[in-house]
């Protein structure tokens, strides 16, 4: 995206773009522009401290953080910033995600990262998440995020709707 970035995405491995891409669906559908990156808080350490002590300067307002594992991103650039940071807990072997859920959820007191769903579902409720933070300074996000509501809620009424045909056939 050309425009200048108002949500950083960060991910620890190249390994967690699938995940990661569902954020990146929400932003283009909302015309968010973001700038996307892999850093690692244990093989990258110095790369991504620097990336979050310049985030702000750079006009970026929300950091999302995707990692799997012992998964510290969201830590350690929270602890860089005063930002708001989001972490997606990855799903890995053997623990399944809950090592990295544990590892960002478990924050010590004084530097906070939200914690969304794990794995892919977490890739668009970050996004949706970070659009909701956007969405207190910007009226056009707030009307998106409505219209978004409102059509999902509409969805799921016609699938009861086509279900409860389907059930007296
Ligand atoms: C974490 O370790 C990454 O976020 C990834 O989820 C996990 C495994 O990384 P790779 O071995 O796939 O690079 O740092």
């Amino acid at each position: 995206m050309s425009e200048k970035a108002q949500v950083a995405v960060i991910m620890g491995s190249k390994s967690d773009f699938d995940t990661v891409k569902g954020a990146l669906g929400v932003f283009d559908d909302f015309q968010i522009p973001y700038t996307v990156r892999v850093m690692s808080a244990h093989r990258t350490p110095d790369a991504a401290a620097e990336f979050a002590e310049k985030a702000e300067a750079e006009g970026i307002k929300v950091i999302i953080c995707a990692a799997g594992m012992a998964a510290h991103l969201g830590g350690v650039i929270a602890a860089k910033t005063t930002l708001p940071v989001i972490g997606i807990p990855i799903p890995s072997e053997p623990f399944k995600g809950v090592d990295a859920l544990l590892a960002m959820v478990q924050m010590p007191p004084g530097i906070p990262v939200g914690v969304v769903t794990a794995g892919k579902a977490g890739g668009k409720n970050s996004a949706l998440y970070a659009a909701s933070i956007l969405a207190l300074s910007d009226a056009k996000i707030a009307a998106k995020l409505k219209e978004f509501r409102a059509a999902q809620t509409a969805m799921v009424e016609a699938a009861d709707a086509e279900l409860q045909i389907e059930l007296q056939k």
